[in-house]
């Protein structure tokens, strides 16, 4: 059976961006047809400026909504990552598989390397060595595959260059893992700027539509979507970027794709309604599943506690392994 691992950092309240990126996925398709792991990646929380109180919240915030949207603590394992000692134990044997320069080169440690050094701010370490905690998290598993979104893409090749870099210097221990994306929405983008991906480090923003945001709230943000200066409704990426977006979220949610769909709207106010109602069904469900679940916190707890139980017995071999083949001492 084919062997997934994925996960969500609680940096922020969970975005449609995730959901349609990711999330949607793993509760439709990946849960049933394969042997899923779905991780709170909360180590990676850490890598920029943090509140101890708000991780701690919204780890569990991000697990409840997890659960709401309907994984299966049945089907598949949900747990937090730094309740599961070997991602830590194996990152380290992979920071001395990787090298510098490949972690220098990664676009996320630019960018918000160069955003932190804007606000005043310094740069932990962590921004640069966190890909390799992600080859950790992967790799323990000896996963085949990773569903994600686009911007996690350099990512999973960076995970895979040190598995097969691993397996030729040390023997074979790690499955080289592959990227799965989504069919539409795989980078659904901020809808003030249609240029950059609907993030949920980017809180309050108008461009960022959150699981949790009441119906009225998603209406809103959706009809003040920015779009451009034409009239006709056409699905072009690059110079009709925040249509396109539009037409992306409306076709994930119903179906059906983009194209076809631009040329059923003679208006950007028609597109941007029927995509605000769309969306707006899509959340009902998980909004109000979330509300029961978050009554009932020893419940979460328990499904964590279980699922990082069956973490650690999965991932304790493969760490051994990789500790035995490098020429650790066991002991
Ligand atoms: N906009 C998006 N479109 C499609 N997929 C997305 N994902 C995230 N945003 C989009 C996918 O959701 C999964 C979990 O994402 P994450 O928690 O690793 O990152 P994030 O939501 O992008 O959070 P941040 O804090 O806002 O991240 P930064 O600031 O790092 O961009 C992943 O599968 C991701 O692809």
């Amino acid at each position: 059976m084919t062997r997934i691992f994925s996960g969500i950092k609680p940096t922020g309240h969970l975005t449609l961006g995730n959901y349609l990126g990711a999330l949607r996925r793993w509760v439709g398709v990946d849960q049933h047809q394969s042997d899923a792991l779905f991780s709170i990646v909360d180590l990676h929380a850490l890598t920029v400026e943090h509140d101890p109180a708000r991780v701690r919240r919204l780890s569990r915030q991000s697990a409840t909504l997890m659960l709401a949207a309907g994984l299966d603590p049945q089907l598949c394992t949900v747990f937090v990552q730094s309740h599961v000692d070997e991602h830590a134990r194996l990152s380290y044997l992979l920071e001395c598989t990787a090298t510098d320069g490949e972690l220098r080169r990664m676009i996320q440690y630019k960018e918000k390397g160069t955003r932190a050094r804007a606000a005043g701010q310094s740069v932990r370490l962590s921004l640069l060595t966190y890909p390799v905690l992600m080859a950790a998290d992967i790799l323990a598993y000896r996963t085949d595959e990773v569903p994600v979104g686009d911007d996690q893409t350099q990512h999973v090749e960076l995970t895979r260059d040190l598995a097969v870099r691993f397996n030729q210097r040390y023997g074979h221990t790690f499955t080289v893992p592959r990227a799965t994306h989504p069919p539409v929405a795989a980078r659904v983008m901020n809808l003030q700027d249609p240029t950059s991906k609907m993030g949920k480090s980017d809180e309050s923003g108008p461009g960022t539509v959150h699981l949790l945001d009441e119906a009225d709230v998603v209406r809103k943000k959706i009809m003040r979507a920015v779009t451009d200066s034409g009239r006709e409704v056409e699905y072009d990426r690059v110079t009709r970027p925040g249509i396109a977006n539009l037409l992306e979220i409306l076709a994930a949610c119903e179906g059906g794709n983009p194209k076809d769909l631009a040329g059923v709207y003679e208006s950007y106010g028609a597109l941007k309604k029927d995509t605000a109602e769309a969306v707006v069904e899509l959340l009902r469900p998980i909004r109000e599943r979330h509300a029961e679940l978050a009554a009932d916190p020893g419940h979460i707890d328990s499904v964590l506690r279980k699922g990082a139980e069956r973490a650690r017995e999965m991932a304790r071999p493969t760490v051994d392994a990789a500790y035995r083949a490098i020429g650790l001492l066991p002991a």
